[in-house]
């Protein structure tokens, strides 16, 4: 008997001791869209729902030595990268993915926590944009990361096409400019092919708002690792976003964390099963 696939998904990251963000959102979603998950910790952080208490990085042979180890030996469909903190963790990240030549590369570009806490060094930008985006198939920033890396403040819509072309020449085959922090507009803008294509988004909420960026790179990461195309995959993350915010868990005193195991839509099930996973 053949087995059908099953499809492997790694992300590096920072832990969430919340569990609703960080590393434990990424193999929440990754398991809920039926995927091997496996993790990269990049550093731990003490997180509830309301605030972040402390960070401690793990040392970089420890970030070399898991990655080097997971690829080795059960490889990755698709990987993404998330909480990496420090400058030689940015670095170390690149070298060992270019190494191994992953075929999809999502990068989260997250830089302050919900909370407000800092999850890059400033000092790390520079190495993240010359060395990890030139491998990156998907970016996906908010709109203030989005100005960080553009280099320009965003307050229109053609800022923001502007600000995505600047980000696409940096590397990445498609810019996804999240549009979900913001008021107003709920719409994400995505840039491909010389294209853009606005994914119009529903506003669930408010108050739940924990690992909502994490868990939408997430669901872009393992629908790549199942083969179906970035743009399909984004407007699928989308589609699981919303309904694991729609389904939030009443936990906690702050930002309510999502419900990543909310039952699926069908078209996400469809397409599940249309790329062949087994669930
Ligand atoms: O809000 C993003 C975030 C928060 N906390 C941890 C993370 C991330 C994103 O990757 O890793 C630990």
């Amino acid at each position: 008997m053949t087995q059908p696939p099953l499809f492997k998904a790694l992300t590096i990251s920072g832990s969430d001791s919340s569990a609703g963000d960080g590393i434990q959102a990424d193999l929440k979603t990754f398991a809920s869209l039926g995927l091997y998950g496996t993790s990269v910790v990049t550093a731990v952080t003490a997180q509830n729902t309301v605030e972040l208490t402390a960070i401690a990085e793990v040392p970089d042979e420890g970030v070399i030595a898991q990655i080097d180890t997971v690829i080795e030996d059960i490889g990755a469909d698709a990987v993404k990268v998330g909480m990496l903190s420090a400058r030689s963790i940015v670095e170390n990240t690149a070298d060992r993915l270019e190494a191994w030549g992953i075929p999809h590369l999502v990068v989260d570009p997250v830089m302050v926590s919900r909370s407000g806490a800092p999850l890059l060094h400033p000092n790390a930008i520079r190495a993240l944009v010359h060395e990890l985006l030139p491998l990156c198939t998907v970016i996906t920033p908010s709109i203030s990361e989005a100005e960080t890396l553009a280099k320009r403040a965003i307050a229109t819509p053609e800022d923001a096409q502007e600000a995505a072309k600047i980000i696409h020449a940096m590397g990445p085959d498609v810019v996804v400019i999240k549009g979900g922090h913001e008021t107003g507009s709920m719409i994400d803008l995505v840039f491909a092919d010389n294209t853009f294509t606005p994914i119009e988004g529903e506003r669930v909420g408010p108050g739940a708002t924990h690992g909502t960026g994490t868990t939408f790179s997430a669901a872009i990461t393992a629908f790549l690792a199942m083969q179906i195309e970035p743009l399909e995959a984004i407007r699928l993350a989308r589609r699981y976003i919303e309904n694991a915010l729609r389904h939030s868990y009443p936990i906690g005193e702050g930002h309510l964390p999502v419900n990543h195991f909310a039952p699926l839509p069908d078209e996400i099930t469809t397409a599940i099963s249309a790329a062949g996973n087994v669930r």
